[in-house]
């Protein structure tokens, strides 16, 4: 698979990208963005934010072989709940899907929007047919929720981003069940005069490294014409989450592509899951533009050295 370096991002796209546009979808909607990847029993699935014709989001099912090419299943496997307690806080839709394997389930967080503002909601599935919903975990003003793959010191433990005095920032909390969190405190400001001056975000679910916890984020600058939304990187501590080792300087992947660029919102690249190969490389699935999904891969080497090189 070839993959094309444009700029000097450290992640290089595809050089077939987008993967999925409103093309490929076998049902009417708007658009399809940000969508999360898995590996089950050999085959790449992407659970899909798909923006229906009224406006509001649901999920749906993509699957491939080989990460590149996906097919989208007929009909959407998750929608805003009907009935129960999460009815009222899905009535305006269901965003950004974020799957993490943990306790022998994919664990699915996301986005419940309602007209009482956009809260944290958890989901679980084996086989991203059925969804069976947990809770939802936070109050409204959070969003971005990333589950990590294990228990560290006995509790899960989660990164999100509430707003506080219009400040978005990254958070860590725990929980002993999934249900209940707490113990919060702040990780990744945004910085003043970076590319990630405006708001950070939890982009993909945290990635074991010898290193440290390798976090995916993503970043907004405010320009007179919108912010724009890049991706950066942040070493955590392995037994202490709350503790960064690194964090980039620079983006490592910036909107540049005409499908990145123009979109119903434009100069966006938004991440929401990654896939780590056998071969040491890191494929990224993120939304471009809110209008399509495209990948981008680096070696995982190439990333954690790009923490700790100067950059001008
Ligand atoms: C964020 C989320 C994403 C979206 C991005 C750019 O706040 O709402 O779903 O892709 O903005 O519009």
């Amino acid at each position: 698979m070839k993959y094309r370096r444009k700029g000097r991002d450290l992640l290089h796209r595809w050089e077939g990208n987008p993967i999925l546009t409103l093309d490929d979808m076998p049902f009417p909607c708007n658009s399809v963005f940000n969508g999360t990847p898995v590996k089950l029993n050999d085959e790449y699935i992407l659970l899909l934010r798909v923006e229906g014709q009224k406006g509001y989001s649901f999920f749906a099912l993509a699957r491939s072989e080989d990460g590149f090419y996906f097919r989208v299943e007929k009909k959407p496997v998750f929608e805003p709940a009907r009935k129960g307690i999460f009815e009222f806080y899905e009535r305006r839709g269901i965003e950004d899907p974020r799957a993490t394997y943990i306790d022998g389930a994919y664990h699915v967080m996301y986005t419940a929007v309602s007209e009482v503002g956009y809260r944290i909601a958890l989901a679980s599935t084996n086989d991203f047919r059925s969804f069976e919903r947990i809770a939802l975990v936070s109050e409204p003003g959070n969003k971005d929720g990333v589950l990590f793959p294990e228990k560290i010191a006995g509790r899960y433990v989660r990164l999100d981003r509430p707003i506080g005095l219009g400040v978005g920032s990254i958070w860590v909390s725990y929980s002993n069940d999934l249900q209940s969190w707490g113990d919060s405190s702040v990780l990744l400001s945004p910085r003043r005069g970076y590319w990630d001056s405006f708001r950070v975000g939890a982009s993909v679910p945290p990635i074991m490294t010898e290193h440290g916890w390798l976090e995916i984020y993503h970043g907004t600058k405010m320009t007179s014409a919108g912010p724009i939304y890049r991706a950066g990187a942040a070493l955590l501590d392995q037994n202490d989450p709350t503790k960064v080792i690194k964090r980039c300087d620079i983006p490592i992947l910036a909107p540049r592509d005409e499908y990145e660029r123009i979109g119903d919102v434009g100069n966006v690249v938004f991440p929401c899951g990654a896939i780590v190969e056998p071969d040491g490389h890191i494929k990224v699935y993120y939304g471009a533009a809110d209008t399509a999904i495209a990948v981008a891969t680096a070696k995982m080497s190439d990333l954690i050295q790009c923490m700790e090189m100067e950059k001008t």
